[in-house]
């Protein structure tokens, strides 16, 4: 396939800790992510990894409102799903699954670290307003075409896809480098098949090996 990488950037979402098997908002099969990673990003010249990065007590923590995990509760008219306390600043479970390949990244973003904001996506925060900077940063690169990888598949992986969209990148999902952790339940599925209409190409993970 036809691959320009100087336009390309890879964007490494949220390969963290908590996010893997034994971690505290575990996504199955989440660790499988990592080779294909690895693999893909030799390829890049841009590469930009995300870390989820909240405080302890983070609006999105079911903790933080006594209530049940995965209940939904309004903050400042944002409809916010709770979730276990994960990735807190600082923690070994915000930091990035020991054998993901961190030295060839050129940026390293981190997101939800305002109490009161969470941010799934990497490019806006959860009021769909909020810049993180990071559409700035690949604008002044003059990155055209962002590939996408990581978790979760229909959380931080499905958002970043939508903003990037909507911003007018032209977006290819890694099929075999996303997991998901389907809440709720079908949510997979459809915000893969949401992404498909709204043009998101999808590959392998092998599409670039020589
Ligand atoms: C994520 C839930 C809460 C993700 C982050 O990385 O998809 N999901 N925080
Ligand atoms: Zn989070």
């Amino acid at each position: 396939m036809r691959f320009e990488a100087e336009r390309s950037a890879f964007l490494v979402v949220d390969v963290q800790n908590d996010f893997c098997p034994g971690g505290a908002l575990g996504v199955p099969d989440g660790d499988a992510v990592v080779g294909p990673i690895n693999r893909l990003s030799r390829h890049f010249r841009h590469v930009v990894l995300t870390q989820d990065w909240h405080p302890a007590d983070h609006v999105s923590f079911a903790t933080t409102w006594k209530r049940a995990l995965h209940d939904t509760v309004i903050v400042g008219g944002i409809p916010q799903v709770l979730w276990p306390e994960h990735c807190i600043q600082g923690t070994g479970g915000a930091a990035f699954h020991p054998g993901l390949r961190v030295e060839s990244a050129s940026l390293i973003l981190r997101k939800g670290t305002r109490r009161e904001l969470d941010s799934y996506s990497a490019l806006f925060e959860n009021d769909r307003r909020t810049p993180t900077g990071l559409d700035g940063y690949l604008r002044s690169l003059d990155v055209k075409r962002i590939w996408i990888a990581g978790l979760s598949t229909d959380y931080c992986v499905y958002y970043t896809a939508l903003d990037a969209i909507r911003q007018d990148f032209d977006i290819t999902i890694v099929e075999d480098a996303i997991r998901g952790v389907d809440v709720p339940e079908g949510n997979v599925s459809r915000v893969l098949a949401e992404l498909r209409g709204l043009g998101a190409n999808f590959v392998h993970s092998s599409v670039l090996d020589d």
